[in-house]
């Protein structure tokens, strides 16, 4: 059998079937596979149509591109006839192979949302607001001061006839809060904390479901719970609701649209036939946690033939829909279970269960045997401190859920809208012994589809690598925040610039930050400043350097990392005006003014970098960005403006900060790494830069001393400047301030800071002590990139032209990795044995590469078992220092080298 090139993983929009689309030229997509050596498409034809059985009659076509040649971005967008409301659209793209042959191909479908304002009907209902009652607020050891009571989730109902056959039914919903919709007693999706969090003044996302299979004949019924969520609940660290924000209770909103086989359409909207009422859930808060109170269960609220003459009925509270957008991006899941490695008694009803990892989400409790109306009590913790849990670093986030037993032989109590930072669960009111397989942690998080993995020799480098994917589990729920467990949870700016690259290697984030760069461009000022959080709440200054640089930085690497050029078209107005701005209160171009909160190299480590070294290079680093995407966008003059503007901030910064003899004022490794990483020296001083970083890093005994921002750029600018020994160095080190200390002393998660905990000085001080931060994970773009060795050109876009560097190292006799890119899966890994180094790579269709294989003898070099000048695919480009370059044309890869 031939081989054959293959689509596969076909997106619109950057998203798998999205149901619910709002874009009128939605982008399409494809990742390629083939078995073949040197594959690549010479054409593809996309077609479309309104249903599948059509895509294979040319008279029933709605789109139809005919053979046309390979993108020059992985996506094309459609171009057929405007797009209907609610419909569903199939697609097929078809490939041709290197040699003009029709090759494989592949079918999707999209669907489209509500895309005109009088599609809608719904307006917003809830409890009248004036027949609220409130609960007592959780004070749990008294630990904090509650300035506003929680209140209980309404339930709303809606009972409707269905007569005839339904041929096809969509549920349009959101709430201002988090929802959970039902129909007839069974639970809609798998979307957990829905609508997630946006900047709820400008944009309020609406998800879609099809109901078809739920719905019969006769009396339905559909229902709702709501919550406070980021709506009206606690978020930030504020310790206070968010009235101040938003809103002060939750909303709810839907339409359910169904069609009938006879051509019939019923709507179902939120309006004031809806019927209200109490149900268990106290109250649930995303930072306090929720009470759920089984004895108040509304048994059957949610079918048909309940009696709800005793609920009120809804108010209708607005009916603007001017927020209301097509979701854009995956919802949060549930995306794994962890059942507890242990449970321990500690007295006589209390027990502390470990779920082995750092994780976010909620526990799962089975219950057995509780009398009606006992209380269960979790309270949940990252840390044990002396046995007991660790509680102080939450701050004034309660984290604690209570369940009231219904005095069920068996119960199980899992809250619904509360979401929790931790590994270990003090579950305390359970009487006799509690089982390990009653307790499993339910973890959430932005259902972003892994898309590589690391793996190496080294067990203490495979954990730093599953404590960055951790930290990112637990880290992108609904925003990228800086952690999950504290009254805090914001969308930090810089953390998410600094780790968006290794987020990028995990996971296909593309939707993920797309949607949330919206949230960084709408919170930008009138004069330009980006913020530090968004969306903005609680941080309101201007950004400050690094922070609303991001909002320059996020969609350039999403722009080279998928090939998403719409990101950078709806950034650049805000980009330009970022920069603009930066260099309006800075005439001499030397960073010093509306410097907003400034945090430096946050989280440095016995050193401080000087804040204008810092800034200064952050504001050359966006100058220089936007000029390159003003040049992608075609924006000549105002490339060239930039470019010059980047090329003035350049030498200011060599004149205010740079020695002649290449020393960098400050003297700090993250100085070096900025002036080298962003490319702000004069070239024959680079080699002396890299020298002094290299011997500061030797002179502290191999240690770094790099906060948030500098960490990003350690390895890889080591590595880059000759010094790979010196990262490795740096990614061994075991002893303070290190990845390994931390992983040394037990850590499943990254710590927010290298001294969390330490052996002198114990905790640190728990104003400020995540265990769950991703930000000094950001070493982990270099252990796929430099380490196993995938990266790009600097040219390159979407990875298609790869740059592929293993770096034999360190204390590893092999490292790999692999990676789904938007042209299709990159590998590339190396084993060293006996002094012959195996390189194994894989190139996709459509991407070309150039491999450096590490040897000391070029002409010994083989690809499956050939001399290289005789192997398919593989043309010598050079040789240098230790390496055979070679250029290869997609396919797979096997390299050996005496070493
Ligand atoms: C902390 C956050 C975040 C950081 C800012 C400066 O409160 O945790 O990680 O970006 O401060």
């Amino acid at each position: 059998m031939v081989p054959s090139l293959t689509p596969y993983g076909l997106t619109c929009e950057l998203l798998e079937e999205p149901l619910g689309l709002g874009e009128p030229r939605p982008r399409l997509s494809w990742r390629m596979a083939s078995g073949a050596r040197g594959e690549a498409p010479a054409a593809y034809r996309l077609r479309v149509a309104a249903r599948p059985e059509d895509l294979d009659d040319p008279a029933r076509l709605l789109w139809d591109t005919d053979l046309v040649e390979p993108p020059e971005t992985p996506y094309v967008r459609y171009d057929g006839p405007p797009l209907q409301s609610g419909a569903r659209y199939h697609w097929r793209v078809s490939l041709w192979d290197a040699t003009g042959a029709p090759a494989g191909e592949a079918t999707s479908w999209f669907e489209t949302g509500l895309l005109h304002a009088d599609d809608w009907s719904a307006a917003w209902i809830g409890p009248d607001p004036a027949l609220v009652a409130v609960a007592d607020p959780p004070r749990d050891d008294d630990r904090t001061e509650r300035t506003r009571p929680l209140a209980p989730c309404p339930l709303l109902r809606r009972a409707f006839r269905v007569e005839g056959a339904v041929a096809r039914a969509r549920v349009y919903v959101t709430a201002r809060g988090l929802y959970e919709l039902s129909v007839n007693g069974r639970r809609v999706g798998d979307h957990e904390l829905a609508p997630g969090w946006t900047d709820y003044h400008e944009r309020l996302p609406y998800q879609v479901h099809d109901v078809t299979e739920l719905l019969r004949e006769g009396e339905n019924v559909i229902g709702a719970t709501l919550a406070d969520g980021w709506w009206s609940g606690y978020v930030g660290f504020d310790a206070r609701r968010q009235a101040l924000h938003y809103g002060t209770a939750p909303q709810f909103l839907a339409q359910l649209v169904v069609d009938h086989a006879d051509g019939s359409r019923r709507v179902v909207a939120t309006d004031g036939a809806w019927r209200t009422g109490q149900g268990p859930v106290v109250y649930s808060d995303l930072l306090m946690g929720e009470r759920h109170d089984a004895r108040l269960a509304a048994t059957g609220w949610d079918a048909p033939g309940f009696d709800d003459r005793g609920w009120a009925p809804a108010a209708v509270l607005d009916r603007d829909l001017s927020a209301l957008t097509a979701a854009t991006d995956r919802p949060v899941r549930v995306v794994a279970e962890l059942p507890a490695v242990s449970v321990a008694p500690r007295g006589d009803d209390r027990h502390i269960a470990d779920l082995g990892q750092n994780m976010v989400g909620r526990v799962r409790l089975t219950l057995r045997g509780l009398r009606r109306g006992a209380s269960v009590r979790l309270r949940h913790a990252e840390m044990l401190d002396d046995g007991e849990l660790y509680l102080d670093n939450l701050r004034t986030a309660e984290a604690t859920d209570h369940y009231v037993a219904a005095g069920e032989p068996v119960e199980v109590f899992e809250p619904r809208f509360t979401v929790h930072g931790f590994r270990y669960v003090e579950i305390s009111g359970v009487p006799g012994p509690l089982r390990a397989e009653d307790v499993t942690g339910v973890v959430l998080m932005s259902d972003t589809p892994a898309a590589g993995e690391f793996h190496c020799s080294d067990p203490m480098v495979t954990q730093l690598q599953a404590n960055i994917v951790w930290g990112q589990r637990g880290n992108f729920v609904a925003v990228p925040t800086d952690c999950p467990q504290r009254d805090e949870r914001l969308g930090w700016l810089a953390d998410a610039q600094v780790f968006l690259p290794t987020a990028a290697r995990n996971a296909d984030v593309a939707a993920f930050f797309a949607r949330w760069m919206r949230d960084v461009v709408g919170a930008q000022d009138a004069d330009g400043a980006f913020p530090d959080v968004a969306p903005k709440i609680c941080v309101t200054d201007e950004g400050a350097p690094a922070w609303g640089d991001a909002g320059v930085i996020i969609p350039w690497q999403l722009y080279r990392l998928y090939g998403d050029v719409r990101v950078l078209e709806r950034s650049y107005d805000a980009m330009a005006a970022w920069v603009e701005h930066v260099r309006r209160h800075n005439p001499d171009l030397i960073w010093r003014h509306r410097v907003g909160k400034h945090y430096g190299d946050w989280l440095q480590i016995g050193v401080e970098t000087p804040r204008e070294v810092l800034a200064t290079a952050y504001f050359a680093r966006s100058a220089q960005l936007t000029a390159q995407a003003a040049a992608v966008l075609g924006r000549k003059d105002d490339a060239a403006a930039h470019a010059e503007l980047h090329r003035s901030i350049r030498e200011a910064f060599v004149e205010a900060f740079v020695e002649p003899d290449g020393r960098v004022a400050g003297g700090t490794q993250t100085a070096y790494l900025l002036a080298l990483a962003f490319d702000l020296l004069p070239g024959h001083l680079v080699p002396a830069a890299a020298g002094h970083l290299a011997a500061d890093v030797e002179a502290r005994g191999q240690h770094l001393t790099t906060g948030f921002l500098g960490v990003s750029l350690l390895c890889p600018v080591l590595t880059e400047h000759g010094h790979a020994d010196l990262a490795y160095a740096l990614l061994h080190q075991e002893d303070f301030p290190s990845w390994c200390y931390s992983i040394r002393h037990g850590a499943t998660t990254i710590w927010e800071r290298w001294d969390g905990w330490t052996e002198e000085g114990g905790f640190q001080s728990a104003n400020m002590n995540s265990f769950n931060h991703y930000a000094l994970g950001s070493v982990g773009d270099w252990l796929y990139g430099r380490v196993a060795g995938i990266d790009q050109d600097s040219g390159s876009v979407a990875y298609r032209r790869l740059l592929l560097r293993p770096t034999v190292g360190g204390r590893l006799s092999w490292a790999r990795a692999h990676q789904e890119t938007p042209y299709g899966r990159v590998a590339c890994g190396w084993r060293l044995e006996d002094g012959v180094v195996a390189v194994e790579v894989s190139v996709p269709p459509g991407a070309t590469a150039v491999l450096h294989v590490p040897t000391s003898d070029a002409a010994a070099v083989r690809e499956g078992g050939l001399p290289v000048e005789a192997a398919e695919g593989v043309r010598v480009a050079g040789e240098w220092r230790g390496v055979l370059a070679v250029e290869l044309a997609s396919g797979d890869y096997a390299f050996t080298a005496p070493l």
